[in-house]
């Protein structure tokens, strides 16, 4: 298999497992709400290929692609959201609350960068070879704790590589109505190096978080990324004020799936897709197969 076929594959399972989940939601199996990494997939499958095993990931609560792509399992994850004992935390967790090995994510924006600078001050107070990737929207930049967090973060010289995905919208509010200035500015101004990336390429994407992690071992000192990425579904399960003909573009242009999907033979994709399918198809049927009565 080349690497394009093998990052199509990545790419497409969490496409895959996010279109059933949605197209399965209606039936009212999945209780609560829930948020699809839909049109963020690089920047999961491309950042989480460098983190080793020993690395912590702190992800939010946009958060299938990131557990997806570090390894997790989808039956788990289907079961999850059933509210399943099978589930990632024993149906307990939801869509927003995984931890499974070193992955954790949590719901509330912003906690989530205190977790991740707590989590590296333990790694590196024990001099653990870890490092933590954390994962932030654009919105969350509107939460003051994390200016706490990014103070305290380069003053202990924590090693952390952030990753801003910058989707333009915080639920309903566009970036440019809440977030003044420069993103990666407000990186730099705490002294923490800021790379930009505008790409939906997931080798572009894995390149980019291939230097920033090594910079982040080695030097043991934190690094940002912001990546400018594009949200292609609603923030959770309707809301988007969007105009449905600007996301109808994002599709054409920002696709991370079609985008990676054009480098390979129609054959050989469309062989990828059939056995993702069958295999997501497979987990969710597990999923709902599985006893105990939901959380
Ligand atoms: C502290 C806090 N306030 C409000 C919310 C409700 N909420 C969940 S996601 C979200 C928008 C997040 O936007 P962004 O950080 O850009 O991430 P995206 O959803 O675009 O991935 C809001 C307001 C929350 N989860 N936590
Ligand atoms: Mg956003």
């Amino acid at each position: 298999m080349t690497d394009y076929a093998q990052h199509y594959e990545k790419l497409y399972t969490i496409r895959s497992f996010e279109t059933l989940l949605l197209d399965e939601f209606a039936s009212g199996i999945f209780p609560g709400t829930t948020h699809t990494s839909l049109g963020q997939e690089a920047n999961a499958v491309g950042v989480l290929a460098q983190a080793r095993e020993q690395d912590v990931v702190v992800s939010n609560h946009r958060c299938h692609a990131h557990f997806l792509a570090y390894g997790g399992d989808p039956t788990a994850l289907y079961a999850e959201l059933m509210g399943k004992p099978g589930g990632v935390c024993g149906g307990v967790g939801g869509s927003q609350h995984l931890q499974w090995r070193n992955f954790y994510s949590n719901g509330i924006q912003g906690g989530t960068l205190a977790m991740a600078a707590g989590m590296a001050f333990a790694e590196k107070k024990a001099s653990r070879d870890a490092i933590v990737f954390d994962f932030m929207g654009d919105g969350t930049l509107g939460e003051g704790i994390v200016y706490e967090c990014l103070n305290l973060i380069s003053l202990w010289s924590l090693p952390i590589l952030i990753v801003l995905e910058n989707n333009h919208i915080a639920q309903t509010t566009p970036a440019d109505q809440a977030v003044a200035g420069s993103m990666t500015a407000r990186f730099e101004a705490f002294g923490i190096p800021a790379t930009h990336l505008d790409t939906c390429d997931v080798v572009e994407v894995q390149e980019a978080a291939g230097d920033l992690t090594r910079k982040v071992r080695r030097e043991s000192r934190p690094q940002a990324l912001v990546i400018e990425t594009a949200r292609l579904g609603t923030h959770s399960k309707g809301d988007d004020p969007r105009d449905p003909r600007d996301v109808e573009l994002l599709w054409d242009l920002r696709d991370p799936v079609e985008r990676i999907g054009r480098l390979l033979q129609d054959r050989e994709r469309v062989l990828i897709q059939r056995k993702v399918d069958e295999r997501i198809r497979a987990a969710f049927e597990t999923a709902l197969a599985m006893e105990g009565q939901p959380t």
